[in-house]
C-alpha cells in the first residue's frame, strides 16, 4: 500500500532548513518524515526530524488554553476557552499600558520557528501598540558583528563549493551535530580531491574526531591563534600581497602589528604547541582552495566578535577568496532580499521606543536601571517561540523575574516548557505541520514555502492568528491582521520581486545564490570602498584596532580553575526535542566532559556525580572523562531543562548575562567555574 505524502519545510533554528516529505498515514496524523529534493540537503534529514511524529502527536502537546490556578511557577493550570484567554490577555496588556505606558509591555520571541510570518507576528503587534522593542542578541549577534566588521556583508561562499576545496577549516562549529549536511559536502571533497579537514574546538567533538588536525585550544583564545597564523603567512611569504593591495584596507599596518604575534606568543595564550600552530599556518597559507566555515561557538565569549573578526581575516591574507572552493562563510542569511515591511508592520509610523536586550531578560525583569533605559518596569509579557526560563543566561535571575507577582505573563507554546510554567495564561500553538509559512536559511540559498499538511492538533492556533485576534481586541489596525498566512506570504514575495506563493510552492524552492564574483567578493566587499577591513570601525572604547587577543573573558583563577562551555546536543535543538522520549534516551543525561587527568585529580570516575559551581549557583551532573578536551575545560552538552538535573538547576544558572563586546550577544561559553566530586547520599546523610 502506498502512503500519501505532502511537502513541508523544517521550521527549526538549524542552518539546513530542510525540505521535507511527510508521510500521511491517516487523516490528521503525520508519519515518517523524509528529506525532500534540494541541492544542498541532498534529500537527507536528521534523525530527530525523521521522527517528528513523536513530537507533533506527543501526549504532552498543549491542546487548550490554560489559566494559572496555583502559585507562579508551580505548574497548576485549569482549561479555559480561547475567548476567555484572549479577553484576559487583552485586558491585562491594556491595564498595564494604562498604568505605566505601552513600553511596560514586552513582547518576547525567538526562533522556535524560523518561518517569517509566524515568527514575526509578534512584531506587527509590537510596532502598532508602541510596546518595548527587543534586541535579538541570544544567538547570532556576536558572530555577525565580527563578520560584518571585516566583510561588510552577511553572506559568504556557497557551501556547495566545498567539494572543490582542498582544505576545509571548521572553526568553532560542530556540524556533525548541528549541521549534518555540511559533513556530506566535506566528505565529498575528501573523497574526490583528498581534501584535508582541520577543526578548531576546545574539545574533541564528533566533527573533530574526523579531522586531519584538531586544534584543541582554550576557549576564548581564537583571536590569538588567528593572529599567529597570519604572522606565519606574512613571515613565510604565503600572504597574497597583490590580492591584499587590491581588496583590503591596510595590509602594511597589519603586517607590522603582527610582527610580535608569533606562534610562541599564541601558544602561551591558546595552550596549543608552537608546532601545531606552525603546521596549521603553513597548510592554510599554502592551500589556495581553502574553505573556512566559521561557526557560532567561538563568538559566544565576551571577546567573541573580536575573535570572529580576527579569524575572518585569514582568507583576506591568503587570498583564498579568489579561488573556486576558496574563501569563507559564517552565515548565508544575507542572500535573501525579502522586503519586511508587511512582516514587521514597518509601514506604521513608529513611536520611538526603548530596546530591551533579550539575553539580559534576567536583569531586565529584576529592574536593572541600565537595562530599563529610563523606561518603566516590565509588567506584562507575551512570549512566543522561545523558552527563556531555560535558554537565557543567568537562569536564577530570569526565574526571579518571571516569578514576580506584579508581572503578567502569557506564553504561547506547543509544550508546557519551564517558561510556560510561570505563565498566568498559556495558549496552545500549532507546529509547522499545521500552519503555512515562508522560510529562508542561514546555511544555504534556497527560499521555500510550506502549507499545512494536517489540521491543528487539539485547539492549537498559529502565532499569526493569535496575534490578529489580540490586535482586534486591542484596537490595533493593520492590513496584515486581515490576511491569512498564505496571502501574507504572497504579498511579501511579490513586494520583493520574487515569484508568488503558489508559484514558489510549485517550484519547490528558489535558489537565491549570488554569482561567483559577488559570493567571493571579487566585485568588492560590502563596505563603501569595497575593501575588507583589517581595521574595523568598532565605534567602541577598549577594542583593538587590528586583530588581536582581547583579554576580557571570565578567565580561570585559583578559586575557579575550570572554564565551562555549554555547546548543543546532537539530539536536541536548544530545548526543543527535550520532550521527545527517543531524543532524551539518545542524549542520555546531563553530563560533564572532563579531561581524564582533571577527573583523576577530582577523584571522580566515569558516571560519578560532580558539582560545578561559581558565584551564581552550583549544579550537579555526571562526569565523563574525555581525553580530547583541553585541560581545565569542562563541557556540558545540550540545554537540558532544569528538571533533568539532580540538583534541579541547569547549566544556564552558571552562565552570565554580560554582553559580548561591542554589539552584545550572549556569552554561553565564557564562564569560570570550580568542580568538586559530589556524593549526594553522603551530603544527604550530613544534613539529615
Ligand atoms: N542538533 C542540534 N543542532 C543545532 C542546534 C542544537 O541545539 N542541536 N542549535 C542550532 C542553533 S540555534 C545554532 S545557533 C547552531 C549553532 O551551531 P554551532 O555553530 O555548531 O554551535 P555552537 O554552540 O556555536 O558551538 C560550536 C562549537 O564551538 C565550540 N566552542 C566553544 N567555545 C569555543 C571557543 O572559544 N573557540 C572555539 N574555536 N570553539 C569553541 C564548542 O565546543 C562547539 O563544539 O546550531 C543549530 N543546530
Ligand atoms: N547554555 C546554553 N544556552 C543557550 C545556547 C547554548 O549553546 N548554550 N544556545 C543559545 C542559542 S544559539 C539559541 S538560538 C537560543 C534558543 O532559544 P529558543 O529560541 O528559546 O529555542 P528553544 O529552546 O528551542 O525554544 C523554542 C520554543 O518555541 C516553541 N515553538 C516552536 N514553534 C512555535 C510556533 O510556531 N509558535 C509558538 N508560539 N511556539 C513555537 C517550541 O515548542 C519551543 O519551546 O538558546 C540559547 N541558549
Ligand atoms: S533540524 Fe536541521 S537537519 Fe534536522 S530536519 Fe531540521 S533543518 Fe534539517
Ligand atoms: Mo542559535
Amino acid at each position: 500500500m502506498t502512503v500519501n505524502t505532502a511537502l513541508s519545510v523544517c521550521p527549526h533554528d538549524c542552518p539546513s532548513a530542510c525540505p521535507l516529505v511527510v508521510e500521511l498515514p491517516e487523516p490528521g496524523r503525520i508519519g515518517r518524515v523524509h528529506g525532500g529534493e534540494m541541492a544542498y540537503t541532498g534529500g537527507v534529514v536528521c534523525a530527530k526530524v525523521a521522527r517528528y511524529a513523536e513530537r507533533v502527536h506527543h501526549p504532552d502537546r498543549l491542546t487548550t488554553p490554560l489559566k494559572r490556578v496555583g502559585a507562579k511557577g508551580e505548574g497548576k493550570f485549569a482549561p479555559i476557552s480561547w475567548d476567555e484567554a484572549l479577553d484576559e490577555i487583552a485586558l491585562r496588556l491594556r491595564e498595564a499600558a494604562d498604568r505605566l505606558g505601552p513600553q511596560t509591555v514586552w513582547p518576547y520571541f525567538y526562533a522556535g520557528t524560523m518561518g517569517h510570518v509566524q515568527q514575526s507576528a509578534i512584531n506587527r503587534l509590537r510596532r502598532i501598540m508602541g510596546y518595548s522593542e527587543q534586541a535579538k542578541t541570544i544567538c547570532s549577534t556576536a558572530a555577525s558583528t565580527g563578520w560584518m566588521a571585516g566583510t561588510g556583508a552577511k553572506w559568504g561562499v556557497d557551501p556547495r563549493e566545498i567539494p572543490e576545496s582542498d582544505l576545509i577549516v571548521i572553526w568553532g562549529a560542530n556540524p556533525a551535530a548541528t549541521q549534518v549536511h555540511l559533513m556530506g559536502l566535506i566528505n565529498q571533497a575528501r573523497k574526490q580531491r583528498g581534501a584535508k579537514l582541520v577543526v578548531v574546538d576546545p574539545y574533541r567533538t564528533p566533527t573533530a574526531e574526523k579531522a586531519d588536525q584538531h586544534l584543541c585550544l582554550r576557549p576564548g583564545t581564537d583571536g590569538a591563534l588567528a593572529c599567529a597564523v597570519m604572522h606565519v603567512m606574512f613571515r613565510d611569504d604565503l600572504a597574497d600581497r597583490a590580492y591584499m593591495a587590491r581588496y583590503t584596507d591596510c595590509p602594511e599596518r597589519l603586517e607590522a602589528h603582527l610582527q610580535s604575534r608569533t606562534p610562541q606568543w599564541a601558544a602561551a595564550i591558546t595552550g596549543l604547541s608552537v608546532d601545531e600552530i606552525e603546521a596549521f599556518a603553513r597548510l592554510y597559507g599554502a592551500t589556495k582552495r581553502s574553505y573556512l566555515r566559521s561557526g557560532y561557538g567561538y563568538s559566544r565569549s565576551r571577546n567573541g566578535s573580536v575573535n570572529l573578526h580576527a579569524v575572518s581575516c585569514l582568507p583576506a591574507v591568503s587570498g583564498a577568496w579568489r579561488h573556486k572552493g576558496g574563501g569563507a562563510c559564517q552565515s548565508m542569511g544575507g542572500v535573501f532580499d525579502l522586503r519586511r515591511t508587511l512582516l514587521d508592520g514597518l509601514d506604521v509610523p513608529a513611536a520611538p521606543v526603548r530596546i530591551l536586550d533579550m539575553s539580559r531578560i534576567g536583569p531586565v525583569l529584576t529592574h536593572d536601571p541600565k537595562d530599563l533605559a529610563g523606561g518603566p518596569a516590565v509588567t506584562a509579557m507575551l512570549v512566543q517561540n522561545s523558552n527563556p526560563a531555560t535558554v537565557a543566561p543567568d537562569s536564577g535571575l530570569v526565574r526571579r523575574g518571571l516569578a514576580r507577582d506584579d508581572l503578567f505573563l502569557a506564553v504561547h507554546e506547543q509544550f508546557m516548557t519551564e517558561t510556560a510554567r510561570f505563565a498566568d495564561i498559556v495558549l496552545p500553538a500549532t507546529t509547522s505541520m499545521e500552519h503555512a509559512d515562508l522560510y529562508t536559511s542561514y546555511g544555504h540559498t534556497f527560499l521555500q514555502v510550506a502549507k499545512p499538511v494536517i489540521a491543528p492538533v487539539g485547539e492549537s492556533r498559529a502565532n499569526h492568528r493569535v496575534i490578529a485576534e489580540l490586535a482586534s481586541r486591542l484596537g490595533a489596525i493593520h492590513p496584515g491582521f486581515e490576511m491569512d498566512e498564505w496571502e501574507m506570504i504572497d504579498q511579501v514575495l511579490v513586494a520583493s520581486d520574487l515569484p508568488g506563493a503558489e508559484e514558489l510552492h510549485v517550484l519547490g524552492g528558489l535558489d537565491c545564490a549570488k554569482v561567483f564574483e559577488d559570493a567571493h567578493f571579487l566585485s568588492g566587499f560590502g563596505h563603501e570602498d569595497g575593501r575588507f577591513r583589517f581595521a574595523p570601525e568598532w565605534k567602541a572604547e577598549g577594542l583593538p584596532e587590528l586583530p588581536d587577543h582581547l583579554a576580557v573573558t571570565d578567565a580561570a583563577d585559583e578559586a575557579h580553575p575550570f572554564r565551562l562551555i555549554t555547546p548543543p546536543s546532537r539530539h536536541f535543538l536548544n530545548t526543543s526535542f527535550t520532550e521527545m522520549p527517543t531524543s532524551r534516551a539518545q542524549a542520555g543525561r546531563p553530563t560533564a566532559l572532563i579531561h581524564p587527568e582533571d577527573c583523576a585529580a577530582l577523584g571522580a570516575a566515569e558516571g560519578d556525580m560532580v558539582r560545578i559551581g561559581n558565584s551564581k549557583a552550583d549544579i550537579i551532573v555526571h562526569a565523563k572523562p574525555l581525553a580530547g578536551i583541553a585541560r581545565g575545560v569542562v563541557a556540558v552538552e545540550g540545554i537540558w531543562p532544569d528538571g533533568f538535573f539532580a540538583g534541579g538547576k541547569g547549566v544556564n544558572h552558571l552562565t552570565s548575562a554580560d554582553p559580548a563586546l561591542p554589539g552584545g550577544g550572549a556569552v554561553f561559553h565564557d564562564t569560570k567555574v570550580w568542580l568538586r566530586a559530589c556524593h549526594p547520599e553522603r551530603e544527604r546523610g550530613i544534613s539529615a
